[in-house]
Parts: structure tokens; C-alpha cells; sequence
């Protein structure tokens, strides 16, 4: 089976969304500047190796993981505001359900957030991830009209078939849940450091096994979900308040410290009103 299309880095979003519309996935080059990507990985790479490997055999024994990402890069505000995953991501999540409020019929958009942010790192031996949908954290049902998730896959260092390059399963965002996934339909998205998989929650894929005696594959993953959905990685404990601060507010927005005017998610008692989390941020003391 062919591989995922791959887009050169200047490929317009209607061009990714076109091609994800039609695969459930694809890969763009140069996500990033290169300068921006040593930056992250000076920032990252020490802090992933610090961590153990997995005890649990999705995660992955021979797999070390990273999260708490904005605690550890200021960079990760590039990596998550780059306008082609932003705006895809927008186009994707953020369209309006009809409902009525009263007599007025309203358009309302969930608003989107930051599900999960984390380094994977697969070490050589590692089997393959059994072939999974990311939204079965939301108990998705499939097919749906709608979509709860965008996600990427950065390549930090190139992604091979022989060293656990990601497995996609092209075109089955569109499969009912009683399809079975096989690998055998699983393609590898290979791709060189500095590129990125783009693919929704609805598409099966899996890490790769790494057949390899001394490579380590490793890439950034950061999914962008519908905010009416719950973050999967828990971020309101990850990250103090003062952190938060520091950050710009479509950041804290992103992380999920805001709410919305429209379907009122993420409210929080701001002296006897239901507010804004942002107003309850500390004061920037730099
Ligand atoms: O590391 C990869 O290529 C994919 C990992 C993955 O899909 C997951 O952990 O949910
Ligand atoms: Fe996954």
C-alpha cells in the first residue's frame, strides 16, 4: 500500500485538509525552522532521558515519554501556534452545532484545547503499539459528523519503518467500529527530523516496532481537541498558576485555563460570578 501524502512545508491549509479530508492523515516537511527544533531539543531531550522506560506494554517497555511540555520549552508556543496544525486544527474542530436558545436558533463552536503535549521516544526492540483510534479516550463513536481531534507527530529525529516511524492505516477515519484494524493495512509514515504527521482522531495508527539494534525514534506529539471534550493529559495539576501567567493568553486558552461565552465550558467562581480562569492568574511578576 502507498504510503501518506507528504506536503512540502509551504503547502497551504486547504491543502492539508484536503488531503486529510481524503486519508485521515499526511505528512508535512519542514514543520519548523531548524534553528526552533535544536532549541526544543536541547530543551527536551536531557528531561525525556531522565525518565524511566514504560511499565505497561502500550506505552511502550522499551519507550521513554515526556510530558508537562510547557514547563520545559518556552518553544512548545511554536510548536503549537504553527498556522498550518492552528488553523487546520480550527477548520477541523472549532464548527458550529445548531441549537436553540429559547425562540433564537444559535450557532455554537466547542472552542478547541490542548488534549495532550508529550515526547515519545521508541529504543530499539520495541514491538509494535496495537493499532488504536486516539478518541477512544473520548468514547468516540464512528462514523460521526464530527471530529474531536488534530493531532501531530514531529519527527525529532527521522522516522524510518526499521526504527518504529508511526503506523497509519490510510482511509480509515471513514470505517464504521466494527471494522477490525489489521497492520497489514498499516502503512509507516517515514518521514526526515523536522517533518510532522498530521492525522485525526478517528484514524487508526499505532508506534512502530524498531527493529534496529541502536536507533531511538523520537517525536513531539501534541493533539489539539474540541474543548467540549475532557483534556486527556490532566494540565490544570501539571502547571502552576504562575506558569500559566507567563504564558500568552491564547496559551492559557490552549491549556485550557479560559471559558466560553457560548456553551459557558470552564467557568470558575470569580467573586460570586461564574468568570474567566484567566482572571484568577497572578499578576506577572517579571
Ligand atoms: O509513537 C508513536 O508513533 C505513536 C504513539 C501513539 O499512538 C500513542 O501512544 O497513542
Ligand atoms: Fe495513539
Amino acid at each position: 500500500m502507498a504510503g501518506l501524502t507528504t506536503l512540502p512545508g509551504t503547502a497551504t491549509v486547504d491543502d492539508v485538509l484536503e488531503v486529510i479530508d481524503r486519508d485521515g492523515g499526511v505528512i508535512v516537511q519542514q514543520y519548523l525552522s531548524s534553528a526552533v527544533m535544536d532549541e526544543l531539543r536541547a530543551d527536551l531531550m536531557p528531561k525525556l532521558l531522565a525518565n524511566p522506560t514504560g511499565k505497561e506494554k502500550f506505552h511502550g517497555l522499551r519507550t521513554r515519554r515526556l510530558a508537562r511540555l510547557f514547563a520545559h520549552s518556552r518553544r512548545m508556543v511554536d510548536v503549537v501556534t504553527q498556522p498550518l496544525f492552528l488553523e487546520s486544527a480550527k477548520r477541523i474542530i472549532d464548527t458550529p452545532i445548531v441549537y436553540w436558545r429559547g425562540e433564537r436558533q444559535l450557532d455554537m463552536k466547542p472552542g478547541i484545547r490542548i488534549g495532550v503535549a508529550q515526547l515519545i521516544q521508541i529504543g530499539p526492540g520495541e514491538p509494535a503499539q496495537m493499532l488504536h483510534r486516539d478518541d477512544w479516550s473520548f468514547l468516540w463513536r464512528h462514523p460521526s459528523e464530527r471530529e474531536a481531534r488534530l493531532q501531530i507527530m514531529l519527527a525529532m529525529t527521522e522516522f524510518t519503518a526499521a526504527n518504529g516511524g508511526t503506523l497509519v492505516i490510510p482511509g480509515s477515519h471513514r470505517w464504521d467500529d466494527d471494522r477490525v484494524p489489521r497492520l497489514s493495512e498499516a502503512v509507516s509514515c517515514e518521514m526526515r527530523a523536522d517533518s510532522a504527521l498530521f492525522f485525526i482522531g478517528s484514524t487508526y495508527h499505532a508506534g512502530g516496532t524498531n527493529v534496529t539494534t541502536d536507533q531511538y525514534r523520537t517525536g513531539l506529539t501534541v493533539a489539539i481537541d474540541a474543548a467540549n471534550v475532557r483534556q486527556e493529559e490532566n494540565q490544570y495539576l501539571e502547571y502552576s498558576p504562575d506558569l500559566i501567567a507567563s504564558y500568552p493568553s491564547e496559551i492559557q486558552s490552549l491549556l485550557g485555563w479560559s471559558s466560553s461565552t457560548v456553551t459557558r465550558m470552564g467557568w470558575v467562581d470569580v467573586e460570586g460570578r461564574m468568570g474567566d480562569p484567566r482572571d484568577l492568574l497572578p499578576p506577572l511578576t517579571v
